[in-house]
């Protein structure tokens, strides 16, 4: 009986909504696992900043996009990539930069684009990219569309003057773009807790008259409910809106951290009770939605697909030295737009 009222007292969400959000998130997972292994191989140079542990916040947003929105992001971006349906063995071709990858192998973990999902990268710049969302978001609204642009930066980031030019003119001309503040509690080394007095990043954005709340980025369905709510928001003209969606990242900065910012009972500790893979697992397997077996199976289905991308960065070729000079200015102005 109690059982039965646990059961109803779950959320309304479809079986294939649940499995959505479960492979998604997975594929993030595996992915960042793979290229974490293929760094300490020697194929990554450079630096690769992964993502494991924020799985929920791009999977959660993602459902809430519909064509022709945007995103734009710092350097922890694979998962981004993943979320909005690029594919895994250009974004593995180009971490091991090769020609294959979606900058051709000139690129690398931090500067991928593409037009066609409207990925806008990989920015290395701390908040760089918050300017340039507002712009995406600026281009939306001259064109007349009902767009919004998913914007996100980190915790360090948030401190960046950038960020408050960019709310004040992003309010001023009610621009339809979702400030995702990903505050997975350390910027490099630095916990927020040192830098920032505040512990409230989100409500800043009242000095500017912008609206926003904070999320629970372990609960990918808190994240996806939040996510509608600021879409709708910025759908309907009503300009920005902030989330600030508090999450965790298991791994170090990058791959080079030596970690002593923070105490491994922490990391485990977050890893065995917050988890939002395991999380939606357990939704799935308590209210039947699938069973052990449908989820080994899906497990084993996100295997194969990271697995090929890693053979198929590996087989790519090193772009051709004659790509030296390829790719730096732009080939054709689109004339329509401007006139
Ligand atoms: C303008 C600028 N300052 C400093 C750096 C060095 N740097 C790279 S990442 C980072 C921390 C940013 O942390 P946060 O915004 O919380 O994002 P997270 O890495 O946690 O995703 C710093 C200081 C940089 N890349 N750009
Ligand atoms: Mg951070």
């Amino acid at each position: 009986m109690a059982k039965a009222a646990a059961k109803k007292a779950k959320p309304n969400v479809s079986t294939e909504e649940l499995l959505h959000h479960y492979r998604e998130m997975l594929l993030i997972r595996r992915f960042e696992e793979k290229a974490g292994q293929l760094y300490g191989m020697g194929l990554i140079g450079g630096f690769c900043h992964l993502y494991i542990g924020q799985e929920a916040v791009v999977v959660g947003l993602e459902a809430t996009a519909k064509d022709g929105d945007k995103r734009v992001t710092s350097y922890r971006d694979h998962g981004h990539m993943l979320a909005c349906g690029m594919d895994p063995k250009g974004v593995m071709a180009e971490l091991t930069g090769r020609e294959g990858g979606y900058s051709r192998g000139k690129g690398g973990s931090m500067h991928m684009f593409s037009k066609e999902k409207d990925f806008y990268g990989g920015h290395g710049i701390v908040a760089a990219q918050v300017p340039i969302g507002a712009g995406l978001a600026f281009a939306d609204k001259y064109r007349g569309n009902d767009n919004v642009t998913f914007t996100y930066f980190g915790d360090g980031a948030a401190n960046q003057g950038q960020v408050y030019e960019t709310y004040n003119m992003a309010e001023l001309w009610d621009l339809p773009v979702v400030f995702v503040i990903e505050n997975n509690q350390y910027a490099m080394g630095t916990s927020v807790k040192r830098s920032t007095k505040s512990p409230s990043l989100w409500e800043r954005g009242a000095a500017y008259g912008i609206e926003g709340e904070e999320v629970d980025g372990m609960d990918v369905l808190a994240v996806k409910a939040a996510g509608e709510k600021a879409v709708a928001h910025c759908r309907a003209g009503k300009g920005p809106y902030i989330l600030e969606v508090k999450t965790y990242r298991y791994r170090g900065h990058s791959m080079s951290d030596p970690a002593k910012y923070r105490t491994r009972e922490e990391v485990q500790e977050m890893r065995s009770t917050r988890d939002p893979i395991e999380g939606v697992r357990q939704i799935l397997l308590t209210g039947d939605h699938a069973s052990e077996d449908d989820l080994k199976s899906i497990d084993k289905e996100i295997k194969e697909i990271v697995n090929e991308a890693a053979e198929f960065a590996k087989e790519s070729p090193e772009p051709a030295e004659s790509e030296l000079w390829t790719d730096i200015y732009a080939d054709e102005v689109p004339q329509e737009e401007v006139a």
